[in-house]
């Protein structure tokens, strides 16, 4: 049940288009511009605006409602189109289809880098990777500096904000104690420290020597043989399960459909028919959507739905590494992969539900990124950003609940390590026009034989990113190098802090 308040808030979000919207005590006025052929019954409207009115002009009585629970899922490797309600046609998603339809799917939300720890790095942060002194790949090794301890993350915004902070799953932000979750602002945490582990044995494999790799609280526990995603999904049940008057943040970072591919076996059976490797990497995608749906289903159960957020997003788009057979994902429209900063490697499959305060089965196509987490949750959970903090992310509350607000991006840069590499890739986007510096694609032969230094698209005429305008436009593209140019010079000196 929805308190006073939290009605006076849906209230607020809820006036229809037609009607003028009420965001500040100006409300009254604007309320006589109502177009005359809906002549206002005066007690329908104070009935309708009034707790929203209250609720805008006394921001202190709103700050009294409830903080939602928050369920934050960061799916691995997941390709931009690779569920149902994303246009995939092969796969079986109940689980992400059912959140989407009881909340906000996004067209255009851009990871903030088309790779692991990164992405990670951006969405803790709220801002571009680069800036954190995290713009690549972090150690899978122990010992390995990760994300420096004086940064402040999500959990740790949370945590002083009243949460109580649980990470569950992949990690891949530090592998020193001071760097693992519990050193960055998590209560508990449960999971691997590097990019990747076998499900069932909970060794990494992939370079060095062969090692295990499962955590909690800092301090290496053994399941031998026990499946990854189960003991995931208990710890999750667990968790909600507690009685404990705070709310809760779970930071669940599914280690799935990242390789190695180890879907249940039902699923392989379901997918046989499908070419290789698409077949292996379906089973691991609806395996994932069977484990979602197992905590979703909890968080109904507990009666906790209309007071729980959940966002469920990849960190970026599919790999194409020899790892997973060379592909699996699908891109769908969209150009690039893993590693790319096309589309292909940016554009995630991403919804958000809160049942009750937020809109349902709505589809947003303005262009948000993995770093506006951070103050749109400050904001829903009455954190407060320090005002010293500065954000790359913005609030897309506001996005979330109507089609026709405008994105509060006009521009963003995604980048690699150029702080000794001049031929570091990077991709910047002001509006519909995108460049990318040294482009990346490891499917798509480039018909001049190599990758071009410059690419330059407009993606509202060219979302494929097929033709380059770099010769045709020069304008445009001096001026995304300018703006590139800028964004590094801006950012050079928080990441040589960062990484002190
Ligand atoms: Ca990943």
């Amino acid at each position: 049940m929805l308190n006073p308040l939290q009605h006076a808030r849906a209230a607020l979000h809820s006036v229809p288009r037609t009607h003028a919207k009420i965001d500040s005590c100006t409300a009254p006025l604007r309320l006589r511009l109502l177009p005359p052929s809906h002549p206002p019954n005066i007690f329908t409207v104070i009935r309708q605006f009034l707790p929203g009115f209250l609720a805008a002009c006394f921001p202190l009585l709103a700050l009294a409602a409830p903080q939602p629970n928050i369920l934050l899922i960061y799916a691995d490797d997941q390709g931009s189109i690779d569920a149902n309600c994303f246009g995939a046609t092969d796969l079986v998603t109940p689980t992400i289809d059912q959140l989407a339809k009881r909340g906000v799917r996004f067209t255009q939300m851009l990871a903030p880098a088309p790779v692991c720890s990164p992405s990670r790095a951006g969405l803790l942060t709220g801002r571009i990777p680069m800036r954190v002194g995290a713009p690549g790949n972090i150690s899978s090794s122990r010992g390995g500096k990760g994300l420096a301890p004086h940064l402040y993350l999500l959990p740790e915004l949370l945590r002083d904000a009243g949460y109580r902070t649980h990470h569950i799953g992949k990690w891949h932000l530090g592998y020193t104690e001071e760097t693992m979750p519990n050193g960055q602002g998590f209560d508990s945490s449960f999971g691997h420290m590097g990019g990747c582990i076998d499900n069932y044995s909970h060794f990494f494999y992939w370079n060095g020597p062969n090692r295990h790799d499962l955590w909690r609280n800092g301090k290496e526990v053994w399941h031998d043989g026990e499946g990854f995603g189960g003991l995931m999904v208990e710890e999750a049940k667990r968790i909600i399960a507690q009685k404990d008057k705070r709310p809760f943040f779970i930071y669940w970072a599914i280690n799935w459909p990242h390789y190695p591919l180890q879907g249940f076996d039902k699923w392989r059976e379901h997918y046989k028919e499908l070419p290789s490797p698409r077949n292996k990497y379906a089973a691991f995608v609806s395996s994932m959507d069977e484990l979602v749906g197992e905590v979703v289903a909890h968080i109904e159960a507990a009666g906790k739905t209309k007071d729980t957020v959940i966002i469920f997003q990849s960190d970026h788009g599919h790999s194409v590494e020899e790892r997973t057979f060379g592909g699996g994902g699908s891109a769908g429209p969209y150009r690039g992969h893993k590693f790319s900063f096309f589309e292909g490697g940016l554009r995630v499959p991403s919804v958000v539900s809160w049942p009750g305060t937020l809109p349902q089965g709505e589809v947003r196509d303005q262009f948000v990124t993995g770093c506006d987490w951070f103050p749109t949750l400050a904001k829903w959970a009455q954190a407060r950003v320090p005002d010293t903090l500065f954000l790359d992310g913005k609030d897309i509350d506001a996005v979330i609940r109507s089609a026709q607000a405008p994105s509060p991006h006009e521009q963003f840069f995604w980048t690699q390590d150029y702080s000794r590499n001049k031929n570091a890739r990077w991709a910047v986007r002001k509006g519909d026009w995108k460049l990318l510096h040294h482009p990346q694609d490891n499917i798509t032969p480039w018909k001049e034989g190599k990758a071009p230094k410059y690419f330059l698209v407009n993606l509202k005429r060219d979302q494929g990113e097929r033709t380059n305008l770099a010769g045709k436009e020069a304008a445009k593209l001096a001026e995304l190098q300018g703006l590139a140019e800028a964004y590094q010079k801006r950012i050079l000196p928080d990441f040589e802090a960062a990484r002190k």
